[in-house]
């Protein structure tokens, strides 16, 4: 007790001043390595505030599913070019009928779950593109194998749909490209969507698969018809719309089971909107398209035109907002969104 000496006393509050400096220092480290930084009590960068909206968007697009997406690196706030200097006009096209989709998946890592952003600017849109599709696998895999390397050469923001009709009932294109629609808002709000033949693979990636302020006509020619278009109002085979544009013409009908019809139906719609269909020049809409027999399930449709006669009195209640259909899966492989759906029959 009383024999401590002030030297001892001394001694004894140095010892407290080191415990007390050891102490706040673990704070300090603790405090830095548990998250709350010193950083994060500075207001943040304009680039981090991008990123962090971004990456909330990617989050909220990603509920519900796997979260892989996620890992997209952050988005770079430098708009890409108006004219990227990836493109390199008209292409050459190649069947190789040994061509497998390991390889191309193995030439298109870049691509997540059907989904790429490029690395180096923020794409000027968000475009997901939709293909219809029952038993056409080689024309898939053909078009998959050009259209990835297309877009990215674009410099866009983009998902690839494939929406499967489960079943043998007869085909229906427009429903099908419907739920493309519907499925794919649920992932994110695409600003363009790309209605797309799954046999129709473009030859020139100055054909820009981006929205216009009117809905686009994308195939000008193709080998079939001598690089023609079809017919006058031809609103068929690859058409690009905005996300409200769609949605104003109440999609496409739901009500035309087998070939023909439905794109001349939307085709009417959009004119009934007093919107004016855009095409892109002569020699950059251009497309080969895979030969193929008319599919069985797929007879044409001979009650077109007399659906086409009623479709200023239908169009507002037949469409997205009555577009019925049962989900039976989402696979996210790493080429495509595979939807698998059953629309019912006619
Ligand atoms: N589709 C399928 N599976 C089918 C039917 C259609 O995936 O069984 C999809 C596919 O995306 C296709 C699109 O629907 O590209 C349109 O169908 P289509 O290619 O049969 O239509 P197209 O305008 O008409 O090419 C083809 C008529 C066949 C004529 C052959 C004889 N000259
Ligand atoms: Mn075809």
């Amino acid at each position: 007790m009383g024999i401590c000496s002030s030297t001892c006393k001394m001694l004894r509050r140095v010892k407290y001043v080191f415990l007390l400096l050891l102490t706040l220092s673990v704070l300090a480290w603790f405090s830095m390595f548990s998250g709350g930084s010193v950083k994060s009590a500075l207001a943040p960068s304009a680039a981090t505030k991008a990123v962090i909206k971004r990456d909330s968007m990617q989050d909220e697009a990603n509920s519900g599913t796997s979260k892989v997406v996620r890992l997209i690196t952050p988005t770079p706030i430098v708009e890409c070019p108006k004219e990227s200097p990836l493109l390199q006009g008209a292409v050459r096209l190649n069947f190789e009928p040994s061509l497998k989709l390991k390889e191309v998946e193995v030439e298109n890592n870049q691509v997540t779950e059907g989904r790429y952003q490029p690395s180096s600017c923020t794409a000027r849109q968000s475009v997901a593109i939709l293909i219809p599709h029952r038993s056409r696998e080689r024309h898939l895999l053909y078009l998959l194998y050009h259209l990835h390397p297309f877009l990215q050469r674009q410099q866009l923001h983009y998902a690839v749909y494939v929406i499967q009709q489960a079943g043998n009932a007869t085909f229906n294109r427009a429903k099908l490209l419907n739920v493309g629609y519907l499925e794919a808002l649920k992932d994110y709000r695409w600003d363009c969507f790309i209605f797309h033949d799954v046999d129709l693979v473009p030859e020139n990636d100055k054909n820009l698969y981006i929205c216009d302020k009117q809905p686009k006509h994308l195939v000008v020619g193709r080998n079939a018809t001598g690089y023609k278009l079809h017919y006058k109002g031809y609103f068929g085979g690859v058409t690009a719309m905005k996300r409200e544009q769609f949605r104003k013409v109440n999609g496409f009908a739901n009500t035309y089971w087998g070939w023909g019809g439905e794109d001349d139906d939307l085709r009417i719609r959009v004119e009934l909107q007093k919107m004016k269909i855009v095409r892109p020049p002569a020699d950059l809409a251009r497309y080969t398209m895979v030969f193929h027999k008319r599919d069985s399930g797929n007879e044409v449709n001979k009650d077109r035109m007399k659906l086409l006669r009623r479709t200023t009195l239908v169009w507002r209640k037949d469409g997205l907002n009555s577009c019925k259909y049962q989900t039976i899966s989402v696979d996210r492989l790493p080429l495509y969104i595979n939807v698998t759906v059953d629309i019912g029959k006619p």
